[in-house]
């Protein structure tokens, strides 16, 4: 019986998992296989999912929380992918999430080894974001996805230095994508090799301390514009108005769809410019599908407001809206594994 893989791709807002992930996928289906992809999130309306579905990656979502407290909804929505038979299906826990390897690998080892062959736990850090955590919260929680990972990637070698040229890559231009795959899939590396001392008090702090913020909407606009020239000044005034609420940048997302094209716009910082995927020079459209994805070191409610305010700035009428802002519930995973399973 064909057993797919599952490979597990984490690490913090940000690092770069899902480019990872589509680099991946767009390899693998080179050399023949079938790719597919589950991504996660605390809310719903997913940008990843958008973004992952306009580039032609066949992809379902766990929403509403984390991978380790739906465990049981990823191996669905697993199993309902394997109507589409693929290979290989990568799954990417929420960037806040860890404890993975007691909460999802072990309860797949012992429960699904039948069924799946698993990868060992891939930890994507963008060395940037490592040196830059001035949150304390937000530093608890990259520290311990990197002491459970199988193994560590450092990503955007093409911007940034890499501690060590040993599995540098850069997932946005493909470099070292293709050795990470071959080293993941040989079935010689460990998996599950950690399992994490976490106290899940704290866990449940640093988690809470971020604010999270998914909306979506479809926005008419007359006369029609570009998905640049109507996202771009309304994410740096966004990026602006959370730098004046002191409030940290994990990851703000953006993905305009429209009927000819798509524009994805993300910042991992309060500074600097956003980068951009999709078609810049998209012809101008009067319809536009936008979906927004926040995380920010920031209560909810200022957050709230704060996005409200700047809502108000972005040109067009929307309807369809769908805001949710929320801190993130305590982890209570369904499953966690004190030993390690062979
Ligand atoms: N220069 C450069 N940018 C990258 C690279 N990989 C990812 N990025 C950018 O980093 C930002 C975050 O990338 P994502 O792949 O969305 O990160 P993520 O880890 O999936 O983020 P979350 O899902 O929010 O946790 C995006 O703007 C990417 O274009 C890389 O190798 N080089
Ligand atoms: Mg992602």
């Amino acid at each position: 019986m064909n057993r797919p893989w599952l490979i597990p791709v984490g690490g913090f807002l940000g690092a770069g998992k899902t480019t990872l992930i589509l680099s991946a996928a767009r390899i693998l289906t080179a050399r023949g296989l079938k790719c597919a992809a589950i991504l996660d999130d605390q809310g719903s309306d997913l940008v990843d999912t958008a973004y992952a579905s306009a580039q032609g990656l066949t992809s379902n979502e766990v929403t509403g929380g984390c991978f380790c407290c739906r465990f049981s909804d990823l191996m669905d929505k697993a199993h309902q992918l394997r109507a589409f038979a693929p290979d290989v299906i990568f799954i990417e826990p929420v960037g806040s999430c860890t404890d993975l390897s007691a909460t999802i690998l072990h309860p797949l080892k012992h429960e699904f080894a039948n069924t799946y062959r698993l990868a060992p736990l891939t930890i994507v850090i963008d060395p940037a974001r490592a040196v830059d955590l001035s949150d304390p919260n937000m530093a608890f929680l990259f520290e311990r996805q990197c002491a459970e990972a199988d193994l560590i990637v450092f990503n955007k070698s093409d911007i940034h230095e890499s501690p060590s040229e040993h599995r540098a890559i850069s997932a946005l231009k493909g470099d070292g994508v293709s050795a990470w795959l071959d080293e993941i899939l040989a079935g010689t590396l460990p998996v599950g090799s950690k399992l994490l001392e976490i106290d899940y008090q704290k866990y449940a702090r640093a988690e809470a301390a971020l604010g999270w913020l998914n909306w979506s909407a479809t926005v008419h606009v007359e006369p029609a514009v570009s998905p640049a020239s109507l996202i771009g000044p309304w994410l740096d005034h966004l990026q602006q108005s959370l730098s004046s609420a002191n409030a940290q940048i994990a990851h703000l997302k953006i993905f305009d769809q429209t009927p000819a094209s798509y524009l994805k716009a993300a910042l991992i910082s309060n500074t600097g410019d956003p980068s951009v995927t999709g078609d810049l020079t998209a012809s101008p459209e009067r319809e536009h599908s936008l979906r927004l994805n926040l995380r920010a070191a920031i209560d909810p409610e200022p957050l709230r407001e704060l996005f409200l305010q700047a809502l108000n700035l972005l040109p067009g009428q929307k309807s369809h809206e769908h805001l949710q802002c929320f801190s993130p519930a305590p982890p209570l995973p369904q499953h966690r594994y004190a030993q390690m399973v062979d």
